[in-house]
């Protein structure tokens, strides 16, 4: 990780670089290989426009986040096939309870899988129903350039290098920070299979208890 810009983030914005080790991330990259074996990688298109995402995604869990013209929503299964989301590999709910401070686990890990040229433009994670959990992400493969911002959309950002390995928190004040991805930086990783990068983001959807 490698920050740029002045102001503090928001805080709950937590980074633990270098959280997975080489072995353990290849590790969590063929866990969810295998994942992505029983559950596509499909291409979202924007609510109303369905404008196609340059991201690919698929999901784990037992509600996987999807988004068509109908819109923004969680679903319990793939909208291609029709089948129930694999489960999230146990590392994942291991780093959630090490990390998230939050007694219920994660319902959802979105999976998004960037080739050289995709972005992921300025966004909140706002369709879940509790935002007293954080939104816990890990990265995988190539190392990108992650922007975040503050609780309005115009206000100001700061930019970090996320590497394959690292895991990043948005909670507290941070979880419904604005934040994106500006670019990949391709080759900068040999984790994946033909290159690129993928990013997990658990999420707890529904009020505990
Ligand atoms: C990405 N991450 O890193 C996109 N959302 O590819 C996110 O959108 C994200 O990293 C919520 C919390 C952490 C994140
Ligand atoms: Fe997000």
């Amino acid at each position: 990780m490698q920050a740029s810009t002045a102001s503090p983030p928001p805080t709950g914005f937590r980074i633990f670089p270098g959280r997975f080790d080489r072995r353990e991330q290849e590790a969590l990259r063929d866990a969810v290989l295998a994942a992505v074996a029983a559950a596509p990688l499909y291409r979202p298109e924007m609510p109303k426009t369905g404008k196609p995402f340059s991201v690919l995604m698929t999901n784990c869990g037992t509600l996987g986040w999807v988004s068509d013209r109908a819109g923004y929503r969680y679903q319990a299964v793939h909208p291609v096939t029709g089948a129930a989301w694999p489960p999230i590999p146990p590392a994942l709910l291991q780093l959630w309870s090490d990390v998230a401070d939050f007694p219920e686990p994660p319902e959802a890990c979105l999976v998004n899988v960037y080739d050289a040229d995709a972005r992921l433009g300025l966004h909140r994670d706002e369709d879940e129903a509790e935002f007293a959990a954080p939104v816990v992400s890990v990265s995988l493969g190539d190392s990108c350039l992650f922007r975040l911002g503050g609780l309005r959309r115009g206000d100001p950002t700061r930019s970090l290098r996320l590497a394959s390995g690292d895991v990043v928190v948005l909670g507290g004040e941070a979880r419904l920070a604005y934040h994106g991805v500006d670019r990949i930086y391709p080759g900068t990783s040999t984790l994946l299979p033909g290159g690129g990068r993928i990013n997990l983001t658990l999420r707890r959807v529904t009020r505990a208890g």
